[in-house]
């Protein structure tokens, strides 16, 4: 049986429904190369300020049992160099997407009116979850701040964009956030960024196992998986039909891809996998989720996408 694991989100068309998270392997132009000539079905930049960071002191990521812990502090090249970036990956022929994260709205918004000058790239994700950066408290945790973040953003955006949101677990935060993005011109919503604030410690040395921020930091890998699903299926069940999502967190397998198009994303994308497994995890993840699509008589994804039953 020929299975097509094809798929788009808005108005972008993607060859399989994995690709990178916006964070491992994808700051430099030979890493962001390496993803082109891989099976992702998008090429996803690290998110950009204005000017260039290093980010936070080393060690700023470690893995443990349950996944892994980061404080990189949004370590990047500058919104600049990504830009002439763009067009040499083109030849890789798949979309080009590239994460914005400003550290205020002003910067936001002048990255993303030049980002839109860009012919070469196809979409922007907004970075409204970046849960690393001292005094900078993540964006989509303020319901009137994100509001007008949308707005302005709307306003300007000639391409098609997105938000990175982080996780929500409460009813009620999911509604409030989903009547902004409803009336927002957003044509995808990426969920979730790693878990904030996290703390994993090395109980032989006694000590945290990054440096930054006293060792606290974003949490992602295989403990995240049920939040991750959890904030796709709620916001599948909110947003409007004809905004796609994007589902981000402890996707190991291709039967944990299976999972999350079950629960109603359009794609997904792949951080601490790709960072622990390097790019051949995409091929992987192919080979697998088609066997499970073929050992269930599924032969493209639309035919179970979102159709996760109740009990
Ligand atoms: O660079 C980071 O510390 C970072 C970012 Br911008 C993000 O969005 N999520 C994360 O886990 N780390």
């Amino acid at each position: 049986m020929s299975v097509n694991i094809s798929t788009g989100v808005g108005t972008l068309c993607f060859a399989t429904p994995f690709f990178n998270a916006s964070g491992p392997l994808c700051t430099t132009l030979l890493e962001l190369e390496d993803l082109g000539r891989s099976e992702a079905c998008a090429i996803l930049s690290k998110s950009c300020t204005v000017e260039p960071r290093e980010g936070n002191p080393l060690p700023r990521y470690a893995d443990f049992e349950g996944g892994s812990i980061n404080s990189m502090g949004l370590p990047n090249l500058g919104y600049r160099v990504y830009m002439e970036m763009y067009p040499y990956l083109w030849r890789y022929d798949k979309p080009i997407i590239s994460s914005v994260s400003g550290l205020s709205l002003k910067d936001t918004l002048l990255i993303v009116r030049e980002m839109c000058g860009v012919d070469e790239l196809d979409a922007i994700e907004i970075n409204l979850s970046c849960p690393n950066v001292v005094g900078k408290p993540q964006v989509a945790y303020d319901f009137d701040q994100t509001r007008e973040v949308l707005q302005e953003v709307g306003r300007i955006c000639t391409k098609p964009w997105g938000v990175k949101l982080p996780p929500y677990f409460d009813f009620v935060h999911f509604e409030e956030m989903a009547k902004i993005l409803n009336e927002s011109g957003v044509s995808f919503v990426t969920c979730i960024n790693s878990l904030g604030n996290g703390l994993v410690i090395d109980a032989e040395r006694e000590c945290v196992v990054i440096k930054p921020k006293g060792g606290f930091g974003g949490v992602g890998g295989r403990m995240i998986k049920p939040i991750g699903l959890s904030n796709v299926r709620k916001f599948r069940e909110l947003l409007r039909s004809d905004i796609s999502i994007i589902g981000v967190g402890g996707i190991v397998s291709g039967r944990d891809v299976f999972e999350y198009i079950l629960a109603g994303a359009d794609a997904v994308q792949i951080g601490t996998q790709l960072q622990q497994e390097g790019v051949s995890v995409f091929a992987r993840l192919g080979r697998e989720l088609r066997e499970v699509m073929e050992r269930k008589g599924y032969s493209s994804l639309g035919e179970f996408k979102g159709k996760l039953k109740m009990l």
